[in-house]
């Protein structure tokens, strides 16, 4: 018997010894201590040995058993140090691997080109103005001599909130309000959110415009010419061609529009500009004296110009952008562009 106990005591050691997880040693510690283990049946046949002999085999089972427990508590540290290793390699983090980047947003391409523009007018003197999206009639329409049967005053063209109250149709109203306000020399320029009922491929119910006026004495259209040729040569380039045509605004008389040579074809010709080689890009004309009287500045002193254009329509015509809506359906492909 003895004999058998030292051989389950090696047999123990051995794959004690060879256990490489802390599951295997679990294992081991059942086979042997357990109590169906293997040391439990030799001590269960103790019984068949002659009284003497009992405690001396009973003692070195004992003694063998402490060896085996020994040996697990020892080789389950060694092992629980090795898969933690493990554990910690496979967790490894490699600090050195470039992190994620997030791209940088920028300003949308109308806030581009607004800033653009209104830095152009402000070199040259002019202040910046803004005002109400929500106007009277009176403002909008009234003060600006735009009669009470003209057609844009048709709630096919504008959208009404309320009798006597509409979403402006033009910056206008702001330069009106202006003039009340203050004596000449004005100079404003008016950037800002302006609403027609209108929905097509080059137009949108909401659109961004930007409207000037320079109200002061012995003011020509010579003036509004050459400050108009001056903006398009810094916002188109130098090689950009203008020419005026005669046109009517109720707020101005004369009035014209303003065409400026292709941007694709550089005026020889193509479908952007319906094969003419001209775009037109803005209205302007002298301030009606009638608006002036609104207003309540001397029409025999001052004169004044004034001219608007739509923002959209700008950031179209430079970046060859073919409809409005790309503007507004903020698509970052498309956004990320400029
Ligand atoms: C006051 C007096 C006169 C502003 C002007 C235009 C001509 C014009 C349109 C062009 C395309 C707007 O974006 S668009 O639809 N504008 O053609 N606007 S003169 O004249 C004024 C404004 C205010 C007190």
């Amino acid at each position: 018997m003895i004999k058998d106990l030292e051989q389950i005591k090696e047999f123990a050691l051995q794959k004690i010894k060879e256990a490489e997880s802390t599951d295997i040693l679990e294992q081991i510690r059942v086979e042997f201590l357990g109590k169906k283990g293997k040391i439990t049946e030799v001590l269960k046949k103790l019984g068949s040995l002659l009284p003497e002999e009992r405690p001396k085999v009973g003692s070195i089972a004992n003694e063998i058993k402490e060896i085996i427990t020994n040996n697990i508590q020892k080789q389950y540290q060694i092992v629980l140090e090795k898969e933690l290793q493990k554990k910690i390699e496979k967790e490894q983090i490699d600090i050195t691997l470039p992190g994620r980047t997030y791209g940088n947003g920028h300003m949308h391409v109308i806030n581009q080109v607004m800033n653009e523009i209104t830095g152009i007018f402000i070199q040259m003197g002019f202040q910046v103005a803004t005002g109400p999206e929500v106007e009277t009639e009176y403002y909008n329409f009234e003060s600006l001599n735009t009669p009470e049967d003209h057609p844009a005053r048709d709630v096919h063209d504008t959208f009404y909130i309320k009798p006597g109250v509409v979403l402006r149709t033009h910056t206008s109203p702001v330069q009106m309000r202006v003039m009340e306000k203050t004596k000449p020399p004005v100079a404003v320029i008016v950037p800002g959110r302006v609403y027609r009922v209108d929905n097509d491929a080059s137009h949108s119910p909401m659109f961004n415009q930007m409207e000037g006026l320079l109200v002061d004495e012995d003011v020509t259209f010579a003036d509004l010419k050459g400050t108009l040729m001056y903006f398009v040569h810094k916002f188109f380039g130098e090689d950009t061609a203008v020419r005026f045509r005669p046109h009517y605004f109720p707020f101005t008389e004369p009035s014209a529009e303003m065409d400026i040579s292709c941007t694709v074809c550089k005026g020889k010709g193509c479908r952007v500009c319906k094969h003419s080689g001209w775009l037109e890009i803005l209205g302007c004309g002298m301030v009606h004296p009638k608006v002036f009287q609104y207003a309540g500045y001397d029409n025999e002193k001052y004169q004044g110009y004034a001219f608007g254009f739509g923002i959209d329509r700008m950031a179209m015509l430079k970046f060859a952008i073919p409809s409005i809506n790309l503007l507004f359906d903020n698509n970052l492909k498309f956004l990320e562009q400029f």
